[in-house]
């Protein structure tokens, strides 16, 4: 994999990738009746969200009890209905929950998504720790390689953008060539959900990054969406997040948190990207055609 070379076609400024991030693995259902966890749930946030301008899903799932779930055959079967219903492109979450074992997180790949989520580093998060000890993203990577499997990078602190300059220079570019990041910001343990935080780890990035987003949790939402509009950035948006639109005014639906960064894009003159123009800024590998929507 380390021969392969960056494409050198350049994305068009004007695009905006939004990527939804639906549930999460730290909300329960009890707490949050709104939030997406069924997999009849996860294709209809999919469908209305992909209307109002998401081109890709970040996706948690859960078990019959609406606790968070890694259970292989559940994510093949949420990734290929998902490709049925939707033209998403279809990222697992390999971060699962702070509990998950390192070794089923690994098995993640199994259920062959578009992409999938790659964190940089652990990190204090909360009254927890989410564990990425270097091992396991070096693994993680190479598996991702070989299953040919778009990564994600996840990066809650600037020292994860140092940890993504070693790993590219060991073990080379990801498959398909692209490096696509993603800032997630305002974690309790990891980098501040603020403006000054955004540019310096951007400023931080590898040469060979091709595109990024970023997120802000809780309050530090706007601030972050602000921020990476106005860095040229790429936005993730989503109950995963974030459960309040305002003080006091809860999500009803992820769409209504697309909806929002399709108003902000507006104003900066960014319109959503397709979730076609999604798999190629992320030269994603093209789905089995019986399970992806003809
Ligand atoms: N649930 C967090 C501990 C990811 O999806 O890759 C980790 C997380 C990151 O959500
Ligand atoms: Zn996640």
């Amino acid at each position: 994999m380390t021969s392969m070379t960056a494409p050198t076609s350049s994305p068009d400024p004007s695009r905006l990738l939004i990527t939804v991030a639906p549930t999460g693995a730290e909300t329960s259902k009890a707490d949050c009746p709104q939030l997406p966890t069924t997999q009849e749930e996860l294709v209809d946030t999919a469908q209305r969200c992909e209307a109002a301008g998401a081109a890709m899903i970040h996706v948690h799932i859960r078990d019959d009890d609406h606790r968070p779930s890694l259970d292989p055959q559940r994510l093949t079967d949420t990734v290929d209905a998902l490709h049925e219903q939707s033209d998403l492109v279809v990222q697992l979450s390999t971060g699962g929950s702070v509990h998950d074992r390192l070794e089923d997180r690994l098995k993640v790949l199994d259920a062959r998504p578009d992409s999938c989520s790659l964190t940089m580093g652990t990190t204090n998060f909360g009254d927890d720790v989410f564990s990425n000890p270097w091992g396991f993203v070096r693994d993680l990577y190479q598996l991702s390689q070989e299953r040919e499997v778009v990564p994600e990078f996840e990066l809650f602190d600037l020292g994860h953008v140092h940890a993504l300059h070693r790993l590219l220079d060991t073990y080379g570019l990801p498959f398909g060539g692209r490096v696509h990041c993603d800032l997630v910001m305002g974690v309790p343990g990891g980098m501040p959900g603020t403006t000054d935080a955004l540019v310096a780890a951007v400023a931080a990035f590898p040469a060979e990054v091709t595109s990024w987003s970023a997120t802000g949790i809780g309050r530090s939402t706007l601030a972050v969406a602000l921020a990476a509009l106005s860095k040229g950035g790429h936005l993730r948006v989503g109950m995963e997040d974030v459960l309040t639109l305002a003080k006091g005014v809860p999500v009803e639906h992820n769409a209504q948190l697309v909806e929002r960064v399709v108003q902000l894009g507006a104003i900066v003159q960014r319109t959503p990207m397709s979730p076609d123009e999604a798999r190629n800024l992320l030269q994603t590998k093209e789905p089995a055609a019986a399970s992806r929507r003809g």
